[in-house]
């Protein structure tokens, strides 16, 4: 099948016309006819696990055929080493602060100007097919299916245009046998700009059956840095919650089945995964499995022996889910060879950042250290790119549109912070003219994984990052001697001057996206309110969870609540926390008040579980007993279930009392759809406001 477009009709007249080479110019750059693009996406996929990268790990031939093809591209980076944030801004050309996905807690807004809508505009076919993450509906594409959320491995669900479906198998082959469906159902006069997005190999690291016992025979090589102590690094590398050591779950990460101590739904997420598998799946599972954890438990580890049995079981499940993906992607690219579309296609793999696979002692990302800041990305057009060529040039993320629409001869639009490389790609070489610094910016704190907010800049031999928020503390690498970023040499004697070329360098960064870290502390301080309750007494007449109670008698009433903004991040303290009764209390004002407003201050977090209530209440006495019902609101919960926070209004009229009795009910479960679906739903209240 040949992919064929109007152009393409015109070019032939043109051919005839000359009859020379099949191109005519437009703009400066000599276009065949527009090439389709094909963007694909894994998830946590680091270049030190592809071995077109160098891998002392694994092989992934497939993904070498790309490379091999065209070129390997060496220093491309994110810009905000996390997924949500790492999609939204490939996919608008902006960075966090512009599009709004500061983190995963912020939901997408598509009605902002995206590179899908642009092709789409433009004649192309477009589809989004896999790990989308960014919770409202995909916009600008013809064709979506797309995981809920993070999405499972083994028989997921997908959204397919806005329906819900079930599906059984593993993710990966799923993910390509809807790309190949997608391909063989388009029109053929029509090119297409298709974005398939693998879920793997992202945290638990579920493999597909025919690949559980690969790497069963070796021992998978440690990084040099595995055991890490952190010396001259700041508190923010020793304070994460990443370490192989202390955070990844017996059961949850590493599939050893038993009660091994940790959140509850870590040590129950594997036994309800089995009960979901077919049998045949089931069954090849514990096959593999049994035998390999029976012997573990057996050897008793402990100390160092523990975390290196640790890191194999991890990085040998991470590495066989990517094996799946390499096998998929060969069968995209089997597909696209025997249709004849390999010539006028661009082909890009890459992933939403890196990770760690050991070094530091550490998996996942957030960090600006090289791991997972860096992202792979190789990327062929045989018609255009030179086979087996590579590039240093420095390139972010928010590029990635520019250099799509660019190559396919569109317009890039004025709010699109990246710059296209196309050039760089199409000649092999870097333009004098080109970056010599990336910007970084990470927000998710506090958030899992405990990684201090930081921003940074990175030039060819340095790099220099700033931890703030709750800290003020400096890291500089030179990357050229300490590629490993062991050695900080922030504050050493000799590094004065770069130091300072560097910090400039920053602040000229910040300037030119219009990024302000500065402000963002305003914005999140708490909200302070002097009220009628500030202080007041309360009777909690059902117990929150202990997870979140902290001084639940206090929390209510202290005058400072929480009031979520772009910049807020998932902060669990300041609230009380119910997730299997609802929330009731009684409070004394002390003495009959004059009343006209009674608000409860509540947060939805869909991410967490965490729901508005379906039903609040207020009653008034004068005893803290015989209570008269004054109101009950039925907040409107829209199906987008948007993040943020709330405060409801409980009264109409003014009113006179001493004790008010309110109560607010729980959303019983998260509902279909949403991430967490049918677990018990959380209801996070806060302060009672009463003027
Ligand atoms: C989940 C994972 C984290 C991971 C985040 C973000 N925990 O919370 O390990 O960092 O997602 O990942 S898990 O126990 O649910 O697997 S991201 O890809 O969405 O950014
Ligand atoms: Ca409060």
């Amino acid at each position: 099948m040949i992919k064929l477009c109007p152009l393409e009709a015109a070019l032939c007249v043109c051919l005839l016309l000359l009859s020379s080479a099949a191109c005519f110019t437009q703009g400066e750059k000599m276009v065949s006819s527009p090439p389709n693009i094909i963007f694909i996406m894994s998830d946590d996929h680091a270049a030190q696990a592809i071995s077109c990268y160098g891998s002392k790990i694994n092989e992934t031939p497939n993904l070498d055929r790309i490379a091999d093809n065209g070129m390997r591209m060496d220093r491309v980076y994110c810009t905000n080493s996390i997924c949500a944030p790492s999609r939204a801004s490939i996919l608008t050309g902006k960075f966090s602060h512009k599009n709004g996905v500061l983190n995963n807690v912020n939901s997408f807004d598509g009605s902002q100007e995206n590179v899908a809508k642009i092709f789409q505009s433009n004649g192309y076919q477009t589809a989004m097919i896999g790990k989308w993450h960014l919770k409202s509906s995909p916009t600008g594409f013809d064709y979506w299916n797309v995981l809920p959320g993070q999405g499972l491995y083994y028989n997921p669900s997908f959204i397919e245009m806005g329906e819900r479906k079930e599906y059984t198998g593993y993710v990966t082959d799923l993910i390509t046998d809807f790309t190949l469906n997608w391909l063989d159902s388009l029109q053929e006069e029509k090119p297409f700009f298709l974005m398939m997005q693998h879920k793997a190999p992202h945290r638990n690291w579920m493999p597909n059956t025919p690949d559980l016992t690969l790497y069963d025979d070796r021992d998978i090589p440690e990084p040099n840095n595995l055991f890490d102590d952190y010396q001259n690094r700041s508190s923010a590398a020793k304070e994460q919650e990443m370490s192989i050591e202390k955070d990844l779950h017996l059961s949850y990460d590493l599939k050893v089945m038993g009660d091994f101590p940790g959140g509850k739904w870590q040590v129950n997420f594997m036994k309800e995964r089995l009960k979901t598998m077919t049998e045949e799946q089931r069954s090849a599972w514990e096959a593999a499995y049994t035998p390999k954890n029976e012997a573990f438990l057996a050897a008793n580890l402990a100390g160092e022996d523990l975390i290196r049995w640790k890191y194999q079981r991890y990085i040998k499940d991470y590495l066989r889910t990517i094996h799946s993906v390499d096998v998929n992607v060969g069968r995209l690219l089997d597909y696209l060879e025997e249709n004849d579309m390999m010539e006028n296609t661009v082909i890009i793999y890459t992933s939403d950042q890196g990770f760690y696979l050991g070094e530091h002692g550490w998996f996942d990302k957030r960090f600006m250290y090289e791991e997972s800041y860096q992202m792979p990305f190789i990327i062929q057009y045989p018609e255009k790119i030179k086979a087996g060529s590579t590039s240093d040039a420095l390139c972010m993320n928010v590029d990635f549109a520019p250099t799509m629409l660019e190559l396919a001869g569109l317009p890039v639009p004025e709010e699109m912070q990246g710059t296209s490389f196309d050039q760089i790609v199409l000649n092999g070489n870097t333009p004098n003219n080109w970056r010599k610094t990336t910007y970084y910016h990470y927000f998710e704190y506090p958030g899992v994984h405990a990684v201090k907010r930081h921003y940074g800049v990175r030039n060819n031999r340095y790099k220099l990052i700033h931890f703030y928020y709750d800290i003020d503390e400096w890291e500089l690498f030179d990357l050229q001697e300490d590629p490993a970023e062991m050695d900080n040499l922030y504050g050493k004697e000799g590094y004065e001057a770069i130091t300072e070329e560097l910090k400039a360098e920053l602040k000229k960064q910040q300037d030119q996206y219009d990024d302000h870290p500065e402000d963002f502390n305003k914005l999140l301080e708490r909200k302070q309110k002097d009220h009628l309750a500030k202080g007041k007494p309360i009777q909690l007449l059902k117990e929150p969870n202990n997870a979140y109670g902290q001084d639940p008698l206090s929390v209510l009433t202290d005058g400072q609540y929480w009031e979520y903004n772009l910049y807020s991040s998932i902060v669990y303290t300041g609230w009380l926390g119910y997730n299997d009764r609802d929330f009731e209390v009684v409070l004394n004002l002390g003495e009959v008040k004059n009343i006209s407003s009674v608000l409860l201050n509540c947060y939805q977090n869909t991410d967490s579980r965490i729901y508005y209530p379906t039903e609040i209440s207020l009653a008034v006495s004068d005893d803290g007993k015989n209570a008269q019902a004054i109101q009950t609101v039925k907040p409107l919960v829209t199906e987008e279930y948007k993040n943020g926070t709330q405060a409801f209004q409980l009264t109409k009229e003014k009113l006179n009392a001493r004790y008010l009795h309110i109560s607010a009910k729980r959303l019983a479960m998260v509902p279909k759809g949403q991430s967490g679906e049918l677990k018990n739903a959380w209801l996070f209240v806060d302060e009672i406001i009463i003027e």
